[in-house]
């Protein structure tokens, strides 16, 4: 049977020049883009299933307020890098995909790479719960891509909202945040089921919004670092281990 890489990669080299041109200037202009049929559907249907099992067997509920990010909110359910890595297939299968890679760096015009500390290169995230939400942050490394597997009630709020282009500061963040949010408009997203978004996550103040209702929006969370990532002596972890104690550590 062919692999699953073999499907991606074909699948991906099927792209028009045009698509890739509209990711391109979609990602230029926001440095987020929003990307439909990236994987062939029997295979984005599998790592869906294989998603939702995850969560069924072997989620942990978060509930969480992070200094480093200002003080701001986690609180969903999630299963860590740990379990998914031992017991999941497809979601591996994607983040270690050279073509998924080399797409990406197409898209955003540099060198992409997994990232290079095992708890953050992928994630199940799951917003439940009236009031669940993933509060104002930036990433540790440089690229998100986020798959929808659940997608809220578009009347339920769990919009993506960001404002690119803005560092972090790792001083008086909260006083930060409070001034970026008075000082800028907010660009915000409902993302669909089966749709995924790439973001530039480390220069982008972004949140999850709160959910309004008992509706659902799960979500498998991908990291990628760039060379600044690697030569950056700052980078912490600091996030991480608060909000995923179980797949920190070790490290
Ligand atoms: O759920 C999302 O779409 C984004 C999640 C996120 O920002 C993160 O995990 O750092
Ligand atoms: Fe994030």
């Amino acid at each position: 049977m062919e692999s699953i890489e073999n499907r991606i990669s074909r699948h991906i080299s099927e792209f028009p020049e045009s698509l890739l041109n509209y990711f391109k200037s979609d990602y230029e202009h926001d440095l987020m883009v929003v990307i439909d049929n990236l994987l062939p559907l029997d295979i984005r249907q599998k790592m869906e299933d294989e998603a939702r099992q995850l969560l069924v067997r072997n989620s942990l509920r978060r509930e969480v307020i992070i200094k480093q990010s200002g003080s701001t909110p986690r609180a969903y359910d999630s299963v860590g890098q740990n379990v998914i890595r031992e017991e999941g297939k497809y979601i591996p299968a994607f983040f270690d995909s050279p073509s998924v890679l080399k797409l990406l760096s197409q898209i955003t015009g540099e060198t992409l790479y997994r990232v290079p500390y095992e708890p953050e290169e992928f994630i199940i995230n799951s917003q439940n719960k009236s009031g669940d939400t993933h509060g104002w942050h930036w990433d540790d490394y440089s690229y998100a891509l986020v798959w929808v597997i659940d997608e809220p009630d578009v009347l339920s709020g769990a919009r993506v909202e960001f404002i690119p282009r803005i560092p972090w500061k790792k001083q008086n963040t909260r006083e930060w945040i409070k001034k970026i949010l008075t000082d800028h408009p907010i660009i915000s997203r409902h993302v669909a089921q089966g749709q995924c978004y790439l973001l530039r996550a480390r220069d982008a103040l972004h949140r999850i919004s709160p959910l309004t209702q008992e509706s659902r929006r799960t979500v498998i969370v991908f990291t990628y670092a760039n060379d600044l990532d690697f030569n950056d002596a700052s980078l912490t972890h600091d996030s991480m281990e608060e909000i995923y104690p179980q797949d920190t550590a070790r490290y």
